[in-house]
């Protein structure tokens, strides 16, 4: 068993054929709805990966389950350890394997045939680390990746992606007071951390460099198999899942994978459904599908794109990276979700305000 790990791709360049990359991007934006659509690596016994796609109701206990791609994985032994989505709609994994292989790291993989494609190694990890998993933050506008080794500590790892060259743009250490083992990780929509340990069967959140604890998470026995996934739009913005695995010693044929939504208040796990597949059946995370901005040119929300989202386009221009303390909330102009918001987003925001009326 393992746990997961990534980093991601990107896709941009900085000259006139974003003109049409702009409409794509017109086309894509976000919004949000009740019944969550909800992603996840699905890993069998036999070490086949599929990603699976299902609605979670808005009550417990159903489940619709919608699609089953499988996934070509980089080599024996290695699984999708982490999953997420850009907030335009892009699906990424983090493929994870031998502690320190460079085929670690962040894949993009596309959802109708399962291609996965490395973005890059990941840089500066350490030959004994493992990328266990992969969460947006919505602030920094940056994946992150959570390091750890495989034999845990007192310390972890957050990098964070450079989603076009995979490359660390950041790394930071998360210190515990006992040893544990970071295998999930997610943001809630003002860019916390929330960590899942499963020495301890515990979730944290991270508050400066240290990792607090919130509350114990399982009332049975947890593996290394866990994943985290936030929902950053609309009415249940905030609401964080879980994909876990119950495993029961006493009787194997018992043990299986679960959905929970977990309190980031309390720690507590509610149990959702069971999902599919048996008892040796493992999701490795969880992910929430986007609803994608039609018009994510149009900052002040006047279904336009006008003189008047120019002066936000300049403010954050200025301000460069969405990590910084200067950068107006929201990072809104980094239309192409890669932290900084640059030339390559001018040349975007430049064909929507070309365009003006927002479609
Ligand atoms: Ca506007
Ligand atoms: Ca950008």
């Amino acid at each position: 068993m393992s746990f997961a790990s990534h980093d991601r791709p990107g896709c941009f360049g900085n000259s006139f054929r974003s003109i049409a990359v702009a409409a794509l991007v017109t086309a894509v934006g976000m919004v949000t709805t009740a019944q969550a659509k909800l992603w996840s690596p699905q890993v069998l016994s036999n070490g086949a990966v599929n990603i699976v796609k299902y609605n979670a109701a808005t009550t417990p206990s159903t489940l619709d389950m919608q699609t089953v791609v499988g996934v070509a994985l980089p080599a024996a032994g290695f699984f999708v350890s982490g999953m997420e989505f850009t907030p335009d709609g892009r699906l990424w994994t983090l493929m994870q394997g031998t502690p320190g292989s460079m085929m670690q790291g962040l894949y993009t993989i596309n959802f109708v045939t399962g291609a996965a494609t490395q973005v890059g190694p990941p840089l500066g990890l350490a030959p004994n680390e493992i990328l266990t998993d992969l969460t947006w933050n919505p602030k920094t506008h940056r994946m992150s990746a959570m390091a750890t080794t495989s034999s845990g500590g007192l310390t972890s790892r957050i990098l964070d992606l450079d989603i076009n060259t995979g490359a660390v743009t950041n790394a930071r250490t998360v210190n515990s007071t006992v040893n544990v083992l970071h295998v999930a990780m997610t943001a809630d929509p003002n860019g916390s951390y929330f960590f899942v340990d499963i020495f301890n069967n515990w979730l944290s959140e991270l508050n400066g460099g240290d990792a607090m604890w919130l509350g114990s998470l399982f009332g049975f026995n947890a593996n290394l198999n866990c994943g985290l996934g936030t929902e950053f739009q609309g009415a249940n913005a905030g609401r964080i899942w879980m994909t876990a695995y119950n495993q029961n010693l006493n009787t194997p044929s018992q043990s299986r994978s679960g959905l929970y939504q977990v309190d980031p208040n309390s720690g507590s796990p509610g149990f959702w459904v069971t999902l599919p597949g048996g008892s040796s059946t493992i999701y490795s995370d969880v992910t929430v599908q986007p609803v994608v901005n039609s018009c994510p040119a149009d900052f002040t929300l006047d279904s336009e794109v006008a003189d008047s989202d120019f002066v936000v386009f300049a403010g954050q221009y200025e301000a460069l990276d969405c990590a910084s303390a200067s950068m107006p909330a929201g990072c809104s102009a980094d239309l192409n979700f890669d932290g900084l918001v640059d030339d390559t987003d001018f040349v975007l925001f430049a064909g929507a305000y070309e365009t003006l009326i927002c479609p």
